[in-house]
């Protein structure tokens, strides 16, 4: 069944609440299909984990491993959801008590309701309940998921301290709008308190998203005060993680056909493949959800693991949504069933990915692999490319140039992952020739660069590469990789899209 093919069915009169949860269990009992409910008493449940950005990912993906874990063994971890800017999640959640269902949409259709979020704020309307929140003693945890741009991090991996948000949140301390004020605030609240840190978890696709996120932490600690900077570093923990699970975003027909299923009306489930990991550095203060009970993996080294997920699965994601939507494809499945745009990227993987990292050795990469590109075929889950396409700026420098700086460092070919660029720098280039919108942080940067006009190729990677806050400094010296992007944006040019091979075969 896809569920993008299904008539949208009349709406049911009962919406999805507290209320109507048991009638949810009950019902599917009665007919045979079991839909899991809320086993612990949610109600008097706290509030253990404050969560920064609940979008899709974070309800398909943490929001499901804790509520797992309190159906196994209860436990004060509930979530409250934090919107930086954005009401919509509140305000759509609070009409069905911050209920929704779960789909997991593969080779077996299942529902899951989940309950673990009790609450969710929006801080640009009450940052005053944000902080209460935050520094409360009974917080012992904050996620977050606020995608790579969220983070304000310059090419070097630290915070931009000239970054918008970051000067804002630095002359207006008790009124922060970045995730990384929030944070330091909230601690720095503690610290004068006497009230113990909370760990601090990133669940962004950024390399090393923990250490990264606590250096930008402490330096935005030391703009405030050297004596809370020294406090953070001693008493904060800020594990690496590496997460996946692919999540569309939820589409209109999503919302009728769980409505439909569950036999209650859910103005916002989720959807999402059946695989899902969780791989969590084991530097921990205190106590932390049974998560180790319900699948995440706990270890000393998450360095390989995320790497193999961000250069294997967001590479290769990344690369099809370039290069598929220039030849017109809509999603992941689509691109990914055309044959020469299948070898394309089992070609990349293979002879330009595998071999450029060392992956933990309980894993065996070919495999891991393999079956990431199985995964884009599930013909169940719809991603749009568009959705992956977006804030190509910030993905590009986490899933495409490490691996072409390691590449070369390591004298291996950077041609595929030159053509997965040139990629990203036709789509932005015919965005802007076609006046459409771009969805990222440097679209006006784009659009004020008259270079990214030209129909000269070399003109072109020149100016892309001269964006130092993604390209940094040495690549735009490299000439042989300057004249590698070049020829690729040039075949992608007079090629035809669609016949990705002709292209590969040409430049390789
Ligand atoms: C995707 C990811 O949107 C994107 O950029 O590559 O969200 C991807 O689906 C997840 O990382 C899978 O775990």
């Amino acid at each position: 069944m896809n569920l993008s093919n299904k008539e949208p069915n009349k709406e049911s009169s009962i919406k999805l609440t507290n209320k109507t949860v048991k009638n949810v269990a009950e019902n599917s009992a009665a007919n045979g299909s079991k839909i899991i409910t809320p086993q612990y008493d949610r109600e008097n449940t706290e509030i253990g984990i404050v969560h920064l950005g609940p979008g899709a990912f974070h309800r398909a993906h943490q929001a499901v491993y804790t509520e797992n874990a309190m159906n196994l063994v209860g436990g004060n971890w509930g979530i409250c959801g934090v919107s930086l800017r954005s009401a919509t999640a509140r305000d759509v959640l609070a009409k069905q008590d911050n209920l929704y269902t779960l789909a997991i949409l593969d080779k077996e259709i299942n529902y899951q309701i989940i309950g673990s979020i009790k609450e969710v704020l929006v801080a640009s309307e009450q940052p005053a309940q944000v902080m209460a929140r935050l520094t409360a003693p009974t917080t012992k945890l904050v996620t977050l998921t606020i995608t790579e741009k969220g983070y304000c991090l310059g090419a070097d991996g630290r915070l931009d301290l000239q970054h918008g948000d970051i000067v804002h949140d630095l002359s207006n301390r008790s009124q922060p709008i970045s995730a990384i004020g929030y944070i330091t605030q909230a601690l720095g609240q503690r610290k004068i308190n006497g009230i113990a840190a909370f760990n601090v978890l990133s669940c962004d696709n950024v390399s090393g998203n923990g250490d990264k996120l606590r250096q930008a932490v402490i330096d935005y600690a030391t703009q405030l005060d050297a004596g809370l900077a020294t406090w953070i570093e001693v008493n904060v923990a800020f594990p690496n993680a590496m997460v996946d699970s692919i999540t569309p975003k939820t589409e209109d027909y999503t919302v009728d056909s769980v409505s439909n299923a569950i036999g209650a009306r859910d103005e916002w489930p989720i959807q999402r493949e059946q695989f899902t990991q969780w791989v969590i550095e084991d530097n921990w203060n205190g106590e932390r959800p049974a998560w180790d009970k319900v699948g995440v993996v706990f270890t000393s080294d998450v360095e390989g693991f995320e790497k193999a997920k961000l250069r294997l699965l967001n590479c290769l994601h990344s690369t099809l949504a370039y290069a598929g939507s220039l030849a017109g494809f809509e999603t992941v499945f689509d691109v990914t069933s055309d044959d020469a745009f299948y070898q394309f990227i089992c070609q990349l993987a293979n002879e330009e990915v595998i071999g450029s990292f060392v992956p933990p050795k309980e894993l065996d990469v070919e495999s891991y692999s393999k079956e990431i590109i199985e995964r884009f075929l599930n013909p169940e889950i719809r991603h749009l490319l568009a959705q992956i396409a977006w804030d190509g700026s910030q993905k590009v420098q986490m899933r495409i140039l490490p691996i072409i700086e390691d590449n070369l460092a390591l004298g291996r070919s950077t041609k595929l992952l030159s053509l997965s660029l040139a990629c990203w720098f036709e789509f932005i280039c015919r965005a802007l020739k076609d006046n459409r919108e771009i969805i990222d942080p440097l679209a006006a940067e784009f659009a004020s660069m008259p270079a990214l006009l030209s129909n000269d190729s070399s003109e072109v990677v020149a100016a892309f590469l001269s964006i130092e806050s993604v390209f940094g400094q040495d690549l735009k010296n490299n000439s042989a990789l300057k004249t590698q992007l070049a020829d690729s944006l040039s075949a992608l040019r007079i090629g035809e899209a669609r016949q990705i091979n002709n292209i590969v075969e040409k430049l390789c």
